[in-house]
């Protein structure tokens, strides 16, 4: 396709470049017959859930693939987060990033736990160590950092705090299956590690997760714990809830586990693809990482420089008109959501970079379901919004006005 002339957008009249909508997260499907053939086999058996052969076998495949001792698969990462906030007895405050997904703070909240959230690095997106080493109180019981967009935090720093701090340290690894710090796969960091598996997710299981862990001890209660505290069929000897992964789910999760290169190499040629397209348009930055770190890619991570001829809000109207969902994550920031605005400390907390980061940045579709053709097209798009920004501006308000 060539580069569309501003009369072409859709904001300014013209036909939707994506008939179909292109997401964030549009899911990674994988080898549709080896789903089926799983599907077909665990209606066979008549094992549908509790800890069955799918499950196991996930189980087993992700330590392998990790390296790790213990994954204990879980229905969603969230209650992933829950259970594991229970099995390292965490109480009264944990300290977490502002800028990430809210699952991280609800999952603390729910179990009467207090977020204390901290600001983030301006440049990984993570949060920042010297920050949460400020926030420590004799209330403190852990730090649960996330490795937002894939990118391992400061693992060594947040490791140096607990040790010193006597804290509890989890990590939120929603993003980050597949990718690793200095040559270490996530998974093997703090005393646990949740990962998702979400629809939209590096590695999908319709609905899912695992909790990591290289203790022995940790992995026990776990498992106690996602299943109701039975250690037997008719003994209970934990507080447990129910936090199982089932069969259909582990279907899906083996069925995309064996798929993880294919994975790598899309979402390392999109990346590529955007940078390259991204290059002529200084008020678009890129999200880089560091040659250490080895990073899935499931997000692209764009910052809108302040100043630029259209905001990023600007940008993702004009993106949605053309069928591309790009997404504002992750605005408003943690800490402006409820129930945690209305509380005085968060209402009036200033959090210099989440602010800045959730006024600016926007994620762009990538995965299996976008070609790089696509990307050009998304890129052209932006390009020519950026060279016509007044025009532009003055379709959006048209619009804005019905
Ligand atoms: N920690 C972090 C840092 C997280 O980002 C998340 C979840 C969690 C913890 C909790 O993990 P889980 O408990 O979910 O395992 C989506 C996901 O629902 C959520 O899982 C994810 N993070 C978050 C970053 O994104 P939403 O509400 O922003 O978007 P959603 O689910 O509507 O999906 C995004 C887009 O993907 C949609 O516009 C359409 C497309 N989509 C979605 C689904 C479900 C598809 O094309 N197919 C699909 O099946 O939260």
């Amino acid at each position: 396709m060539s580069k569309p002339t501003v009369r072409a957008l859709a904001v300014c009249g013209g036909t939707p470049a994506f008939p179909a909508p292109l997401h964030v997260g549009g899911p990674n499907v994988g080898d549709r017959r080896r789903l089926h053939e799983r599907l077909d086999a665990l209606l066979d058996r008549r094992w549908l859930t509790n800890r069955g052969p799918l499950v196991q076998e996930l189980e087993h495949a992700l330590t392998q693939y990790l390296g790790v001792r213990h994954c204990v698969a879980v229905c969603n990462a969230t209650v992933g987060l829950e259970v594991a906030a229970r099995a390292l007895a965490l109480r009264g405050e944990v300290i977490v990033p502002a800028y990430t997904f809210v699952a991280p703070a609800h999952a603390l909240r729910w179990l009467g736990l207090e977020p204390i959230f901290c600001d983030v690095d301006p440049v990984t997106h993570t949060i920042d160590a010297k920050k949460a080493a400020a926030l420590v109180t004799p209330r403190t019981s852990a730090v649960l950092g996330v490795h937002l967009w894939g990118r391992p935090c400061d693992v060594d720093a947040l490791q140096a705090l607990a040790r010193d701090a006597h804290l509890r340290l989890l990590f939120d690894a929603a993003h980050a299956f597949a990718s690793a710090s200095n040559g270490t796969f996530v998974g093997h960091f703090g005393d646990l590690e949740v990962f998702s598996f979400h629809a939209t997710k590096f590695v999908n299981a319709f609905e899912g997760g695992a909790v990591a862990t290289n203790s022995d001890e940790l992995a026990e209660r776990l498992r106690l714990m996602i299943n109701f505290g039975f250690a037997g069929y008719d003994r209970v000897v934990e507080l447990g809830t129910n936090a199982k992964m089932s069969e259909m789910s582990a279907a899906m999760g083996l069925t995309s586990l064996e798929q993880v290169d294919a994975f790598l190499e899309v979402n390392a040629r999109n990346y590529q693809a955007y940078a390259r397209e991204l290059q002529s348009l200084p008020a678009l930055r890129l999200m880089t990482f560091d040659p250490g770190d080895r990073v899935n890619l499931q997000y692209i991570v764009v910052d809108v420089a302040r100043g630029a001829a259209l905001s990023r809000d600007e940008l993702v109207e004009v993106l949605w008109a053309e069928g591309v969902r790009a997404r504002r994550y992750f605005h408003p920031g943690c800490h402006r959501m409820e129930p945690y605005a209305r509380d005085p400390r968060w209402r009036t907390a200033q959090l210099g970079v989440t602010e800045a980061l959730c006024e600016r940045v926007m994620t762009l579709p990538t995965g299996t379901s976008v070609s790089a053709d696509a990307v050009t097209t998304i890129c052209d798009l932006l390009r020519t919004a950026l060279e016509h920004a007044t025009e532009v501006r003055r379709a959006l308000a048209a619009r804005r006005r019905g």
